[in-house]
């Protein structure tokens, strides 16, 4: 199979690369990344002699289309993804995630290729805190922020070609993800970097806002089955039961290394803070027998902190950077 692997130099997306590069030999990768702040081409370096990397934009339609033209299948990662940002300026948000959505929809079309597009629980909104509900393929879409926003068009485009014109593409949902290579911006990485480098962690408002933690390989794993076995037009949520407030997510990554637990600092919340995030992946475990390895998020925080301890060279040029941005923002 010839797989383009769009967003293939940011967290996620290298990941998939180089689990593809492990365990499906007969794969051949071309990644078309734009390599903004985001991606880092160094990601690849583990599997640069194995796979092509393009540097280009994902609505760049004639390039996206001479791509396509030569893959059987698009695995479409390409986003631009953190919220704070989306908040602070959402024109790229626009421009990357429906603009670029579109370019890989038009192309897949016109050359009859399989896609598989990679969404986020977020464009279902958030549910209450306490109430034990949880998102379903069936949940209605009511998203809170421009990034959100962004990546529930991007789907209802999917879902529209795919009805409209028969393009082959499947979509999945999935909660938040954690491993190796996230960039430091995001809410787990910031706060082990921040131990790393001598600075005091930083929570928004309370901490009582929950997340349903998923370890990257195990969303990769789900991302593959569905590119592989999955029904066209089906949406797909993926999730580990992974749901934690927080507060105590930065207590454990505190207490793993070696901190007080209540060694971090209280900053400004998010605008429209998101309260509680929870997939039901019944879908995923009954039609494709998926279930995540990672079960033992512990664990799991315990090998992402020892990545960030060993990879320093890799995350250290951009965390003064990404530091400034949030001073700024008072947060
Ligand atoms: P990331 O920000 O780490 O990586 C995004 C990658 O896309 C980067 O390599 C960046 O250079 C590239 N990119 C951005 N704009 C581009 C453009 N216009 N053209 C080409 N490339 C461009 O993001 P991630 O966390 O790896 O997320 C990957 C995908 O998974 C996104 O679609 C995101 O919405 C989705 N997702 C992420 C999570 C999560 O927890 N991180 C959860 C669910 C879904
Ligand atoms: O320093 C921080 N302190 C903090 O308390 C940061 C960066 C975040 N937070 C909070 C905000 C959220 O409640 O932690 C939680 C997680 O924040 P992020 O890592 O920014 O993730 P989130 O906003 O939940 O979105 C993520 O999951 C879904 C990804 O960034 C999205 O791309 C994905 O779609």
């Amino acid at each position: 199979m010839r797989l383009l692997v769009t967003g293939g130099a940011g967290f996620i997306g290298a990941n998939f690369v180089h689990a593809v590069v492990r365990e499906h030999p007969e794969a051949t990768v071309t990644v078309l990344d734009a390599l903004t702040y985001a991606g880092s081409a160094e990601a690849l370096d583990p599997v640069a002699d194995d796979i092509t990397l393009v540097r280009g934009d994902v609505s760049d339609t004639e390039l996206v289309n001479a791509l396509v033209s030569e893959s059987d299948a698009v695995a479409h990662f390409a986003a631009e993804t953190h919220v704070d940002n989306a908040l602070a300026d959402p024109e790229p948000f626009l421009r990357a995630n429906v603009i670029g959505t579109f370019a890989v929809l038009e192309a897949v079309r016109r050359h009859g290729v399989r896609l598989h597009h990679v969404s986020t629980d977020e464009v279902y909104g958030d549910l209450p805190l306490d109430d034990g509900s949880r998102f379903t393929e069936a949940t209605p879409y009511n998203p809170s922020s421009p990034y959100s926003a962004t990546k529930a068009a991007a789907d209802m485009l999917v879902r529209a070609w795919v009805r409209s014109y028969g393009v082959r593409a499947t979509i999945s949902n999935c909660s938040n993800n954690y491993g190796p290579y996230q960039h430091v911006e995001k809410f787990i990485p910031r706060q082990i970097t921040n131990v790393l480098s001598g600075r005091r962690p930083k929570l928004y408002g309370t901490g009582a806002n929950v997340r349903d933690w998923i370890h990257v390989d195990d969303h990769n794993r789900a991302v593959w089955l569905i590119l592989e076995r999955g029904t066209i037009g089906r949406t797909y949520l993926i999730g580990a039961n992974g749901e934690r407030d927080n507060l105590s997510v930065m207590r454990t990554l505190l207490r793993l290394m070696g901190r007080d637990p209540d060694d971090f600092d209280h900053v400004t919340d998010r605008v429209g803070h998101d309260l509680r995030y929870a997939i039901d992946p019944s879908l995923l475990h009954d039609e494709l027998h998926w279930a995540p390895k990672h079960t033992d998020f512990e664990s799991g925080l315990e090998e992402t902190i020892d990545w960030y301890r060993s990879n320093e060279s890799w995350w250290r040029p951009l965390k003064d950077g990404v530091e400034a941005n949030y001073a700024e923002r008072g947060q």
